[in-house]
């Protein structure tokens, strides 16, 4: 996959060369460039932001740097070669949410083109124009309040990253994770057996395998019913059983409505 990342702060991005994510680039699974968008200023000041039309508090960026970054990076069939038409991916808090499901859809892509925003955000007229020559999200990591796009891009590149071919090891690639059954994971425990007063629960010593998974899936039920009651409340109603609703219940929590036990 290839990636093309723009931002006015690309020293941000130096945590991809770390770890997994390092491993995938230097191998070539991921062919990432981040560019500078004062790249494509003009002026001595390189100028990227200017006073919001409407009145308003800040500053919002100026279409032409990134016009000239998105023509560059994206230029469509009348590039030399090389060039793919890439998804141009826009973090904002105005966006649809980011998602393991959109993780798996953008895995999919050939190329993935991340537009970072700063100050207020981006003038509208460069996703209108890049929307007639290429597909444009604008994406949100969620409902909270960021400074700009860098860090869900850091985000969104690690969700994706770990999907492509030969990025996890065996280890991952069974597990499909809390989010694609759809209830939290259950807690973990290792060596030593007792720590500090804190013995690891009796079950997962005791080597029954069918003790262990109804006790794992007790603690998912219960967790998740306790964090997460709209990730509950979304389940199929064929998803919980008679031994699911009675764990549940006895937790104090009241299962969905689902199928009238019989
Ligand atoms: C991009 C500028 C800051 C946004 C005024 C100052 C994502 N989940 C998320 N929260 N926030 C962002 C995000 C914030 C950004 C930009 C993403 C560019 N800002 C602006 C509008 C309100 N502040 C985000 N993904």
């Amino acid at each position: 996959m290839r990636v093309d990342i723009v931002s006015i702060f690309p020293e941000y991005f130096a945590p991809l060369d770390l770890s997994l994510i390092g491993k995938a680039r230097a191998n070539g699974t991921l062919r990432l460039a981040v560019h500078d968008l004062r790249t494509w200023t003009h002026d001595v000041h390189r100028t990227v932001d200017d006073t919001p039309y409407g009145g308003g508090p800040g500053m919002v960026m100026r279409p032409e740097p990134w016009g000239e970054a998105l023509d560059a990076l994206a230029p469509g069939e009348l590039s030399p070669d090389g060039h793919t038409l890439p998804r141009l991916l826009v973090p904002s808090p105005a966006g649809v949410p980011f998602t393991q499901a959109l993780a798996h859809e953008l895995a999919a892509e050939s190329h993935l083109l991340f537009a970072c925003g700063r100050y207020e955000g981006i003038d509208q007229r460069v996703l209108d124009h890049a929307a007639t020559r290429m597909p444009v999200t604008e994406v949100s990591l969620g409902d909270y309040v960021l400074f700009g796009g860098e860090v869900a891009v850091l985000v969104i590149l690690e969700a994706v990253t770990r999907l492509l071919p030969g990025v996890l090891g065996n280890a991952g690639s069974l597990d499909e994770e809390s989010h694609a059954h759809g209830l939290l994971e259950a807690p973990l425990y290792t060596k030593p057996a007792s720590w500090r007063g804190l013995d690891v629960p009796e079950v997962l010593r005791s080597g029954d395998h069918a003790r262990i998974d109804r006790w794992r899936r007790d603690e998912s039920l219960l967790r998740t019913a306790a964090r997460r009651p709209d990730m509950v409340a979304g389940l199929a109603p064929e998803a919980l059983g008679e031994r699911d609703r009675a764990a549940l219940d006895r937790g104090g929590f009241s299962s969905p409505p689902g199928h009238v036990a019989k």
